[in-house]
């Protein structure tokens, strides 16, 4: 079997730390399976940069390999094109684009850095999978560098309608980048379709009898792979100490009170205002429901060195503030706006002691904590999921109560909905989606992504 190379921004780490994203923990699943490298930035800022010695980590059949970056890079690549370009303009938030060429420039260097320290640890049969948008030019370079192996892309995040992704002014450039690799994925259908009318109405393209997509001179195939979890484990976690201990925590502070919970990253994609204003509402039309329902929104800061990120810090801080200081009373207050992160098992046990799962991002690629959230419930006794229409994951998870996040009634009556829904319709929801979240695992996703990729270079006739 070839060997997988894996590139993305963060690496590792190989053993489950507890603390590791459930993506890291599938993507070291899929790479001991096949053995494999990992490679990617360090996490480090150094004066070297890109062209510090190349770290390597060991563990059994799988490598990891990273590089620090410059405080250049950093700036104008990482926090700045990916993060103050890209970041916006692919979540639809045009107004908080910073277009500025030479964030552009930097974000292409780090792309030609990264990729020329790649080629030398690149064997002629292996598998290169590259992840996210911090990555556009990645297949580019290697091509350009003689690269033949099969390299495929995934987008973590959403492709946005030609409408919107036209306002970036190298989307041009970023597109004919984009064609380089042998297989394109996205998350839904609705982001590969998006990209599909980019390539037919912008840039004239066309689709070949295998269905495969030509354009700008290149050929791709591109399809839509749905990301999932690793479902069992979350399935699970209940039953060690640290998911048990939480779960009783929470079960025994809420006596007879409902929880609603939230878990994000502090990010403007994620409708967190929109959320605690939606629960205000609850309260206001609901007066019945003080004292017997909670918010708990578990919100770790992220990007604190982009300016629109600590605003939408603070802006939550006066919002979970104001509501709190109108509604508490002496023995109930109710928001719990708590800015840490958790270990996965203790997360687990806090969405199983949750009667509501609150998923409500203004866009996001997929979501995730909508498939630990169900993965993590009381079959006998399970949670509701309140889920936006524009999260990647309601384009499979029809079964949640679905909602549009920027209607704060409609988010609130989906949240009445939920906390009173009876066990009969809790059970017949959650069984639907708890069979998809077992079923589209994160290792099933990474399995269809590569075994797709491999067969497409099989399919080509090897160069005489
Ligand atoms: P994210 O934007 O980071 O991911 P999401 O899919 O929800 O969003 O994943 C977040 C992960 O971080 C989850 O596994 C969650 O448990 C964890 N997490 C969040 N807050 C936490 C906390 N306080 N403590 C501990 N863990 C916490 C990007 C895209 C998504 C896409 C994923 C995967 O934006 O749309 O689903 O990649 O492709």
């Amino acid at each position: 079997m070839p060997r997988i190379v894996v590139v993305s921004n963060r690496v590792g780490p190989l053993s489950d730390t507890g603390r590791a994203g459930g993506l890291a923990v599938a993507l070291v699943d899929v790479l001991r399976e096949r053995g494999g490298l990992w490679f990617g930035w360090s996490g480090d800022v150094s004066e070297e940069g890109t062209y510090s010695p190349l770290q390597f980590n060991e563990s059994g059949n799988v490598s990891t390999a990273t590089i620090d970056v410059a405080q250049a890079d950093y700036d104008e690549s990482y926090a700045g094109f990916a993060n103050r370009a890209l970041w916006p303009t692919l979540h639809y938030r045009l107004d908080l684009t910073d277009f500025d060429r030479r964030l552009e420039q930097g974000y292409r260097r780090v792309n030609e850095r990264f990729a020329e320290r790649l080629v030398p640890l690149l064997r002629p049969d292996d598998i290169v999978w590259v992840h996210d948008y911090h990555f556009f030019f990645m297949g580019d370079v290697l091509r350009a560098a003689g690269v033949k192996n099969p390299i495929g892309f995934f987008l973590h995040i959403p492709f946005p309608v030609p409408e919107v992704l036209t306002a970036l002014p190298n989307h041009k450039e970023m597109i004919h980048a984009l064609l380089a690799y042998d297989l394109v994925g996205f998350q839904t259908s609705q982001h590969l379709s998006a990209f599909e009318r980019y390539i037919f109405e912008e840039v004239g393209g066309t689709r070949e009898a295998d269905g495969s997509i030509s354009a700008m001179g290149r050929t791709v195939v591109a399809d839509a792979f749905p990301i999932g979890i690793d479902a069992s484990a979350f399935s699970t976690f209940h039953e060690t100490a640290e998911g048990h201990e939480n779960f009783a925590l929470m079960k025994n502070e809420l006596g007879d009170q409902k929880q609603i919970v939230g878990v994000d990253r502090i990010d403007y994609s994620k409708g967190l205002p929109e959320r605690f204003t939606a629960f205000e509402r609850l309260l206001e039309l609901h007066p019945e429901m003080k004292g017997e329902v909670t918010l708990l929104q578990i919100a770790p800061p992220s990007r604190s060195e982009v300016r629109a990120y600590l605003q939408i810090q603070r802006l939550l801080e006066g919002l979970s503030g104001r509501i709190n200081g109108r509604f508490s009373d002496l023995d109930w207050t109710p928001i719990h706006f708590i800015t840490r992160s958790f270990p996965r098992r203790s997360l687990a046990g806090i969405y199983r002691a949750s009667s509501v799962g609150l998923v409500t991002p203004l866009r996001d690629g997929m979501n995730l904590v909508a498939k630990e959230y169900v993965a993590a419930q009381d079959p006998e006794d399970p949670g509701v999921l309140v889920l936006s229409r524009f999260a990647g994951a309601a384009e499979e998870m029809t079964e949640a109560v679905i909602v549009n996040p920027y209607s704060i009634d409609e988010l609130a009556e989906g949240l009445r909905l939920a906390i009173q829904m009876p066990l009969d319709e809790r059970k017949a929801r959650w069984s639907a989606l708890n069979t998809k979240v077992m079923t589209n695992t994160a290792s099933a996703w990474s399995r269809r992504f590569l075994d797709r990729l491999v067969s497409l270079h099989e399919s080509v006739p090897a160069e005489g």
